[in-house]
């Protein structure tokens, strides 16, 4: 029998910094949903790839004093990069594409000359509200308090010649497609579309840039390169081959499902159906819009140092209890808060408490009262019988969440049954019947329809929880016709006389205070990290008349001697030869940055006619001049030392 195909993407990601949480989180949906379909035998593509052109990666390239590049296979390719994320979160893609890939270069050159050639694309002149960090032009009734709809940062004026693409042309076809069809999901996005962006009517898009050059040229006009969302956009057809024989599969898997978040709805739900219909090919079946992880109410972001960092999570608690904790908390379509606290708990709950509880302790049973294999011999109770009707529901329920893209409903479902096991537990009291030589075949049918009750569930979590579901089947005896989506339908697939091996703990659990404590520090160190390397003070806009400046005295003044003030852990106190034979003293907040002996017998500046200030009891007469600055957020000082050929009381002038 042929298979069905199945396609499904997440949005290609900017590689401009490091991937954190919330990028996570979309690649782990994804994969749960492509693994899904693999698991129901389709033939699956799952793509994933980076968005590799424009001015933010031109700028970050700079920044960091490399080619574009170059910075950007470092964080593509480089240890601990993008791929090695993917990696470490066992994301299951079957391709990665770069929008640096020739063929995806090449691919995109040849849709917009079509686009061109068939008057959808004209050139014109740009005037508009242009956000940068964005990328995206915006018309002024776009706008939010004057600022960039998406990402709320000021805009600014922008003209330039430009191509552009007929948009407007698409509307009525798009707003059938939005209003009559389920392509785009979930539905809550549809109004928004319609509100925001077709009803005030939809005008023509800019889709090339003369002001920066890292992009895919224009190559019947190479001052201008392919503005970010043709480029973009296409990815998710160029890697299957579309205009370019380096790939294939597409007539196999086009059109497919795109997975993006709910900034970038509007890109997909409006421009990429109309340029597709633009070159005369199908759109996606469905473009759905998942909801942020936010933090305390509001986006993170590495300016605010509050960026969740994935690999130090998934090393904290295992990668699967990460995967689980971000699919089984948040509403795939809408917003979810993130919080550690959340995380630990969800932990401890859902996988120590019930799903870890629920294997150690029927595994064990099976170990302690039979020697780890069960008897053939089945007593059937009434008791039995919910249990068995609600594993066998499970996978239709299951099946209606999963097609409807709602992830944690599905995993809800599998923990109704999980729950109602352990409850079995309690009711059967296994421990008891274990005592009871008579009641042996009765304890043998419990422990049975507990094993066949997690096999259900670690088939059905196994998208999920990919390798704890692999320790569940090894731990509970299930070979491999015991683990596919048929026989997650069907009760009594284990043999009779299973044998199962308890083996270590799948999910310890979390100790609290310890880990929130880890994580605080961690996340203090990663603000550290995101502040500047060195900062120092903004120049003063206020002058001051040479007058006024003339009258500072500053001299070079030999440090005769230097010690600590008693009770204090700031000051120290300089004897000082300024050259008028009278020993000057001078009080100075630098105790943090020198031992006193390092000083004695060096020259330094100080101004001298600043009026006498007591400190700690002792008159202080005058000022030593160190330089300042931070780094890290850390303040550094450095006392003003100067050549010791410079006599004491030489002015400085
Ligand atoms: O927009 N919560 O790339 P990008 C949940 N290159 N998901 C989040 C998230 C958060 N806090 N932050 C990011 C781009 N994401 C373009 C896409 S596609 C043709 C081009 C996820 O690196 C979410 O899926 O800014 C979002 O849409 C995507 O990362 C944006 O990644």
């Amino acid at each position: 029998m042929e298979k069905n195909t199945f396609y499904i993407t997440t949005p290609i990601y900017y590689p401009s910094d490091k991937l954190h949480i919330g990028h996570t989180y979309c690649t782990v949906a994804t994969d749960s949903l492509a693994r899904y379909h693999r698991l129901k035998g389709d033939d699956v593509m799952f793509l994933t790839g980076t968005d590799e052109h424009g001015q933010k990666i031109e700028n970050k390239a700079k920044e960091a004093g490399k080619t574009p590049k170059e910075f950007l296979d470092n964080i593509v390719e480089g240890e601990g990069g993008i791929l090695d994320l993917w990696k470490l979160m066992n994301i299951s893609n079957d391709r990665f594409i770069r929008t640096t890939d020739d063929y995806h270069v090449s691919a995109v050159q040849k849709i917009f000359r079509k686009m061109y050639d068939n008057g959808d694309i004209y050139k014109g002149a740009y005037k508009g509200k242009y956000c940068t960090p964005c990328e995206s032009f915006w018309t002024e009734s776009q706008l939010k308090d004057g600022c960039c709809p998406d990402c709320g940062r000021p805009v600014v004026d922008a003209e330039e010649e430009a191509y552009f693409f007929r948009l407007s042309k698409y509307a009525d076809r798009i707003q059938h497609l939005l209003e009559d069809t389920d392509f785009l999901q979930p539905r809550s996005r549809v109004n928004e579309m319609i509100n925001n962006f077709i009803k005030p009517g939809l005008e023509d898009l800019c889709v090339s840039r003369t002001s920066f050059d890292w992009g895919i040229p224009v190559d019947f006009d190479p001052d201008h390169v392919v503005y970010v969302w043709v480029d973009a956009l296409f990815n998710y057809a160029t890697a299957l081959g579309y205009m370019n024989d380096q790939r294939d599969g597409y007539k196999k898997y086009w059109p497919g499902i795109n997975i993006v978040g709910k900034e970038i709805v509007r890109f997909h739900s409006i421009i990429w159906p109309a340029m597709l219909m633009s070159v005369g090919e199908p759109i996606p079946k469905h473009v759905y819009g998942h909801g942020w992880l936010v933090i305390d109410g509001g986006k993170m972001s590495k300016s605010k140092g509050n960026v969740v960092d994935p690999y130090a999570l998934a090393e904290m608690f295992g990668v699967d209890a990460l995967r689980f904790f971000l699919m089984r908390t948040f509403p795939f379509g809408s917003d979810g808060n993130f919080s550690n606290e959340l995380l630990i708990q969800t932990i401890n709950t859902d996988l120590a408490n019930k799903l870890g509880n629920l294997v150690s302790r029927t595994t064990s049973m099976t170990e302690k009262y039979f020697g780890g294999t069960l008897p053939t011999q089945r007593e059937e109770d009434a008791l039995d019988s919910e249990l068995k009707d609600l594993a066998c529901a499970l996978q239709g329920r299951y099946e209606t969440q999963m097609e409807a893209f709602q992830t944690h409903l599905a995993l809800d479902e599998v923990f109704k049954l999980i729950e109602r096991a352990n409850k079995y537990i309690d009711e059967t009291t296994p421990w008891a019947l274990g005592k009871d030589e008579t009641k042996q075949i009765r304890l043998a049918t419990v422990l049975y329809n507990l094993l066949e009750s997690i096999r259900i569930c670690a088939t059905l979590l196994a998208p999920f929880i990919p390798d704890s579901c692999e320790k569940i089947f090894e731990k509970i005896g299930a070979c491999e016709a015991c683990r596919t989506w048929e026989a997650a339908g069907q009760w009594g697939c284990l043999p009779a006389d299973v044998t199962v091996a308890k083996g270590e703990n799948l999910f310890p659990r979390v100790d609290t205070e310890k880990a929130l404590a880890q994580l605080e520090a961690l996340q203090e160190a990663q603000k550290k990290a995101a502040l500047p390397a060195i900062e120092v003070e903004p120049l003063m806009e206020e002058s001051v008349d040479f007058e006024t400046f003339l009258k500072s005295d500053f001299r070079a003044v030999k440090i005769k001697n230097c010690e600590t003030v008693k009770k204090s852990d700031k000051l120290l106190k300089f004897t000082l030869d300024d050259g008028s034979g009278t020993d000057r003293i001078i009080l100075s907040g630098i105790r943090a940055y020198y031992e006193p002996e390092q000083l004695i017998g060096k020259t330094a500046i100080a101004i001298v006619n600043l009026p006498p200030r007591k400190m700690m009891g002792v008159p202080s007469c005058g000022m030593l001049i160190s330089a300042v600055h931070k780094e890290k957020g850390e303040e550094k000082l450095h006392l003003m030392l100067i050549d010791d050929s410079v006599p004491a009381g030489a002015k400085l002038c």
